[in-house]
């Protein structure tokens, strides 16, 4: 059954190919590609090849893949800089620069030995050039504006072509007033699909670019001047809890690329699973040379692409490990109350606001819980519901969701997996031992008040 997701994504996919298929038939004309645009957040269903080695076409989280059309032999993009309004989650549209209609960028998909031609038209009010991090190319192709070649004048369209001479996961992104432009959101992902099909095939293809932005609540553009307190940690300029899961049938093999272009690492940690790293930008890790791990770092300016078998069915969380890159719109000037005793605050508080709660003494649990008002604009900064309550994420975090009979082509959202009896924790109503009642527990960290009545 196709839920309202499907059907948006799946039109829009269908829109996009058609452009493609259109394109296709006026190669003669040699005119520029069309520049395909995608009007929504929703994840789109991946585009098979049409031609070609055959590939496990990769799916981008909340994003997309450019179509391309074929002009004698060579795979032609159009990309387009330009301002877009992109939805960082469902309430909260941010004003950046992307390409195409959104921020991040499409994903660039091709493969080993393909000849690229890449459009790129300037939208943008200043020059911008792309560069494409990672891909082996000729110097005057590498996009550092004044190095390689002049800055791309708004209005202006310049062409990039070269051979992709090895297979992996690129990124691309402007190296012109680089600073303003990435914390504005502009960056891609390139992936380049091995010639020989059966080399590391895998059922599954996630791709995840890690960025930042730093917007205050109730505003919608990006602070351009930070440069380490972002209050958003997005993942392809999405944050939950409206990143899409990432949806696996039992037994699939998945790979997971993420890269990095913020200013600080990031350790993604999946839960469930080991797994080891099998690509990095710089190429693939041959099998010999990989290690186990449960947590991956991410440096900046880097991918890691991890793999597994996904053979443990449930609902795994994904995050980066930085506990204050799980929240949104973080304040960091917000005081520690833990242990605080506030009644008698509470009490001449309340004398002039009768609602007033005081928060934050047991911990900041009760900020996913409750829902305060907000500006406009803005999301809660812990948020998200389970089966079981309020998650009390933010930022950089989803679900591996594996089931048993997910189709091959199906990434909807299965809904939440129900653990098996006897495989959940639950709650203890038997006798305590009497130094662990729950007395004493409390005792630890709130100090008593000093006069008792
Ligand atoms: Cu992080």
């Amino acid at each position: 059954m196709l839920n309202r997701r499907q059907i948006l994504g799946a039109g829009a996919t269908a829109g996009a190919s058609l452009v493609a298929a259109n394109a296709w038939g006026a190669t003669q004309n040699m005119g520029l590609p069309e520049a395909a645009v995608m009007e929504t957040a929703e994840t789109q269903t991946p585009i098979r090849p049409s031609s070609g080695p055959d590939y496990q076409p990769v799916v981008t989280l909340n994003g997309w893949t450019l179509p391309h059309r074929m002009n004698n032999g060579v795979k032609e993009f159009h990309l387009v800089a330009e301002p877009v309004e992109r939805e960082l989650a469902d309430g909260m549209t941010a004003y950046l620069w992307g390409y195409n209609g959104q921020s991040t960028g499409p994903t660039i998909e091709a493969v080993e030995g393909d000849r690229v031609r890449i459009f790129v038209t300037n939208k943008l009010p200043e020059h911008t050039t792309v560069h494409w991090h990672g891909l082996i190319l000729p110097s005057g192709m590498d996009g550092v504006g004044g190095l390689s070649h002049p800055g791309i004048p708004p209005g202006k369209t310049y062409v990039y072509e070269f051979d992709l001479t090895k297979s992996g996961t690129f990124m691309y992104h402007p190296h012109a007033d680089e600073m303003v432009q990435m914390a504005m959101g502009m960056m891609g992902m390139f992936v380049v699909h091995p010639k020989d099909p059966n080399f590391m095939p895998v059922d599954r293809d996630f791709l995840i670019m890690l960025n930042a932005f730093d917007i205050d609540p109730g505003t919608y553009v990006p602070r351009i001047m930070t440069m380490t307190d972002f209050n958003l940690w997005t993942w392809n300029s999405r944050i939950f809890p409206d990143i899409d899961p990432l949806v696996v049938n039992e037994n699939d093999r998945v790979r997971v690329r993420v890269g990095n272009l913020t200013m600080t690492n990031h350790p993604i940690h999946m839960h469930g699973y080991d797994f080891e790293v099998t690509c990095t930008d710089g190429g693939w890790v041959p099998e010999h040379a990989r290690w186990p791990e449960v947590s991956i770092d991410i440096p900046v300016g880097a991918m890691r692409a991890y793999e597994f078998d996904a053979v443990h069915l449930g609902d795994w969380a994904i995050h980066c490990h930085k506990s204050h890159h799980t929240m949104n719109a973080m304040g960091h000037d917000v005081p520690t109350f833990i242990g605080a005793d506030k009644r008698a605050l509470t009490k001449k508080i309340r004398k002039l606001q009768p609602e007033y709660m005081p928060m934050g003494t047991a911990g900041m649990a009760d900020m996913g819980e409750m829902s305060m008002p907000l500006p406009d604009n803005t999301v809660p900064m812990m948020t998200g519901w389970g089966p079981y309550g309020p998650i009390e994420m933010g930022g950089m975090f989803s679900v591996v969701k594996v089931r048993r009979g997910i189709g091959s082509d199906d990434y909807s959202d299965p809904g939440w997996y129900e653990n098996p009896p006897g495989t959940q924790a639950y709650e203890w109503t038997g006798e305590l031992p009497k130094h662990a009642s729950a007395d004493s527990a409390a005792t630890q960290i709130t100090p008593k008040p000093t006069s008792k009545g």
